[in-house]
């Protein structure tokens, strides 16, 4: 029998060679990734980055998969693909080619070296959680429907990209 097929929310992000290409990319790689389908991709945003502001403009994005991987099966993949897209990590917070974060799995709760999850930043980043909001508004997260956080937060610097950007 076949583990059951569970909800996973994935936050892109690229700030480097080609950052729409790479966040473009990667939406058609995670709905190849094996035993996943991808369900519902948001729009594309700009964001300035969090973190040093000595580096580029980030692009960002939240997909939603259905997956019968388990939690760290799914994180090896992710980081499989990080690599593949020339993921090199130099500093902490510093400008990358990809970047993919497993923000929620279903409504699991997880607590590894390798793996929060919920993930611990999500609700606090305006990149990950209006794009989310976008996909799901009424999903409850902390008692509260995505929309509502959403609303609360600081976007003046994330925007969401046309297709002529
Ligand atoms: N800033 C923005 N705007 N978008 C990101 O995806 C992002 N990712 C990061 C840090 C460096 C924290 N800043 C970011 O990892």
């Amino acid at each position: 029998m076949s583990p059951p097929r569970q909800h996973a929310w994935i936050g892109l992000g690229s700030n480097l060679d080609g950052p729409r290409e790479h966040v473009e990319r990667a939406l058609g790689e995670l709905d190849r990734l094996p035993l996943t389908r991808r369900i519902a991709a948001s729009r594309l945003y700009a964001s300035a980055p969090l973190g040093p502001a000595d580096q580029p403009d980030y692009i960002n994005a939240v997909a939603l998969l259905a997956t019968r991987l388990s939690p760290l099966a799914l994180l090896d993949q992710l980081q499989a693909l990080e690599q593949r897209h020339g993921r090199v990590r130099r500093r902490r917070w510093g400008p990358r080619t990809l970047d993919l974060d497993l923000l929620l799995f279903d409504d699991q709760r997880v607590t590894l070296p390798r793996l929060t999850l919920p993930h611990p930043e999500m609700a606090r980043r305006a990149f990950v959680l209006v794009p989310l909001a976008e996909l799901a508004p009424s999903l409850v997260f902390d008692g509260q429907p995505l929309a509502h956080r959403a609303a609360g937060l600081d976007t003046r610097n994330l925007r969401p990209m046309l297709p002529q950007d």
